[in-house]
This record gives C-alpha cells, sequence and structure tokens, in this order.
C-alpha cells in the first residue's frame, strides 16, 4: 500500500517529533533535571512511525525500554510523556513510573516494559482478546533483537499461529542488546527462520526506509484484521546513541556511528531528502514542519518544568496493600 501524500508528510512530522523529544529528554538527564534511566530510540524512528501509521487508534501496541517512539507515534501527548520522565504529578503515571513505564490505554498503548521480551506475552494476549471478542482490532508487539532470543517469543509465536491471532511482532534489529553486538549470539544470523516452525510468514526489511515499513506493516496488518494471523518484520536499523544515556561506547567500531548518521542511511534525513526530490513537499514547507516540532517540545519541556512534583501522601496512592 503506497502512503498518500498527507500520510507521508504526517509521517515525517512524527519522526521529527521523536527525534526533537528525545533530544530534549536527553538534555534535561545530562543536567540532572530528569533522575533515573533512560533509553533512546534515536536512529530508528522509521519503525515505530511506519507501523503505527498502518494501525487504528484503537489497535493495540506494547512497546519496549526504549519506548518514547512507540508512544509518540501512536498519538502520546508529550506534554504528559515529558513530566513523566520528569517526575512530576501531572505526567502519566503521575510521576511513579518514569521512561520505561509509560500506557495510554486511550491509545492502545499497553506500555512500555523494562522486561526485555516481555511486550511480545502482552501483545499476544492482547491479540487473543481481540480474536475471542471478534472486533477486528490488532496488536503489534515492538521488541529488540536481543529480546528475539527469549523463550517468551517462541512460546507465543506457537499460540498465536495455532489460533490465527491477529498480532504483528516488529523486531527491531539494531544490532546492540545493552553492551555487545548481537550478531556474535545468534547462531542462525537471518532471523526470519525463527517463524519458520510455526509457520507464519516473516520478512526483512530496511528499517530505516519508513515508506518501507509502512507497506509492509499494512500488508501484515491486513493478513491480521482477515483471520490470516500473525506476521514477524524483522526491521533493520541502527541504535545510534549508547544503551543508556552515560554508555561508553567503548565496545564500538570506532567510526560505525558516523556511517549510520548520513543522508542515505539517517531515517529522517533521507525522507526529507524523498519527499522534496518527489515535490512531495517543498524545503519551506518542513522548515515549518521543524519550526512546529520544536515549538511543540518546548511546550512539553516548559509543561513539565512547572508540574508539581507529587506530594508526599502519593506515596501511600495506587498501591496494593
Ligand atoms: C528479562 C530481562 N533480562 C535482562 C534485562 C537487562 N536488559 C535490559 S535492556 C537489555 C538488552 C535488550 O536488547 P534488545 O532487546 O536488543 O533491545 P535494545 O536495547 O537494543 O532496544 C538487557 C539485557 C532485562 N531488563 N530484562
Amino acid at each position: 500500500m503506497i502512503a498518500h501524500d498527507d500520510t507521508q508528510i504526517e509521517m515525517y512530522r512524527k519522526m521529527l517529533l521523536i527525534r526533537v523529544f528525545e533530544e530534549q529528554a536527553r538534555d534535561f538527564f545530562m543536567k540532572n533535571v530528569m533522575r533515573g534511566s533512560t533509553h533512546m530510540y534515536i536512529g530508528q524512528e522509521a519503525i515505530a512511525v511506519g507501523v503505527c501509521a498502518a494501525l487504528e487508534q484503537n489497535d493495540y501496541i506494547t512497546s519496549t525500554h526504549r519506548g518514547h517512539g512507540h508512544l509518540l507515534a501512536k498519538g502520546g501527548n508529550p506534554d504528559l510523556m515529558m513530566a513523566e520522565l520528569l517526575g512530576k504529578a501531572n505526567g502519566y503515571c503521575k510521576g511513579k513510573g518514569g521512561s520505561m513505564h509509560i500506557a495510554d490505554l486511550s491509545i492502545g498503548n499497553l506500555g512500555a516494559n523494562g522486561i526485555v521480551g516481555g511486550g511480545i506475552g502482552l501483545a499476544t494476549g492482547a491479540a487473543f482478546a481481540c480474536y475471542y471478542r471478534d472486533d477486528g482490532r490488532v496488536a503489534v508487539s515492538f521488541f529488540g533483537d536481543g529480546a528475539i532470543n527469549q523463550g517468551v517469543f517462541y512460546e507465543c509465536a506457537n499460540m498465536a499461529a495455532l489460533w490465527k491471532l491477529p498480532v504483528i511482532y516488529v523486531c527491531e534489529r539494531n544490532r546492540f542488546a545493552e553492551f555487545s553486538y548481537t550478531d556474535r549470539y545468534f547462531a542462525d544470523s537471518d532471523l526470519t527462520k525463527r517463524a519458520i516452525p510455526f509457520g507464519f510468514p516473516a520478512v526483512a526489511i530496511d528499517g530505516n526506509d519508513v515508506l518501507k515499513v509502512y507497506e509492509t506493516a499494512a500488508e501484515a496488518v491486513k493478513r491480521a484484521r482477515i483471520g490470516q494471523g500473525p506476521t514477524l518484520i524483522v526491521a533493520n536499523t541502527y541504535r545510534i546513541m549508547g544503551h543508556t544515556i552515560g554508555d561508553p561506547l567503548n565496545y564500538r567500531i570506532k567510526g560505525e556511528v558516523e556511517t549510520w548518521q548520513t543522508e542515505e542511511r539517517d531515517p529522517i534525513l533521507r525522507f526529507e531528502k524523498h519527499l522534496i526530490q518527489q515535490e512531495i513537499a517543498s524545503i519551506e514547507q518542513l522548515q515549518q514542519i521543524k519550526a512546529d516540532v520544536h515549538q511543540r517540545i518546548e511546550h512539553a519541556a516548559q509543561f513539565a518544568l512547572n508540574s508539581p512534583e507529587p506530594p508526599p501522601s502519593a506515596l501511600w496512592e495506587d498501591i496494593y496493600a
């Protein structure tokens, strides 16, 4: 399915929104305004945006510890996200969850997840609910290439294939798990083979090409909605930043990052080039979008800074006793 021009411009805006949001979050972290730990999605924006553009608002997604991009792509509110990152009372989880625990059920986001592979089980369960209710919805699980080695993927893949559940497994192959190159620990580096025992389709794509991601996801969503079951999408990409902020990156091949920050490879720069070359948007239009996105994130930053801290009494709320 080819994305309409308006959809393409919206995809560009969303990718930029994720990038600028994360740059702001990183800045807050470096200035010690934000505490805890956080994982940057920079460089992977085309995957969240391309997949979510193929979904309806009430479809489900599950996210990961690297989850800001998924939530924003699904329509999350940057003000509430930024406030949550700063631990403020107005945040998505009243400041108690932080970066790795944001969920927004109103847009079908079942949550970021600190458990590697944890979202795979949740998305498969949500897909079972869709199948049981016969409500036409689908569920997408985003997870990393490290997570595909977790046993939960195979338990879920079996059930999803058995009952032809409307679930799409999106493995973001960003080449790293924490501080290791994942290529070093795959017995077979063709990850599409991981779906063979279960008999459902799997496809490996350029995850930095947002239109390719969109087309592939749209096809998988179509299959899922008409009862043809799961698809595995292996989206090849590259983790530009460290595992967390502050990662010394001393395990990386020197000069490698720079080769992914070019007009040919960076998902935003290359899409910008495409939009101009295909005359879908003018340079002026893209500049306006950039200005709007920066303004939107500035608003989110101010909202978060001006939001109150949770009162001490909040310690006793939202807990099981
Ligand atoms: C079950 C579990 N095991 C180990 C960890 C520690 N851990 C956090 S992130 C991570 C690497 C995950 O790699 P990947 O799935 O490729 O995602 P990426 O960080 O590359 O986005 C590990 C091992 C964890 N959080 N949960």
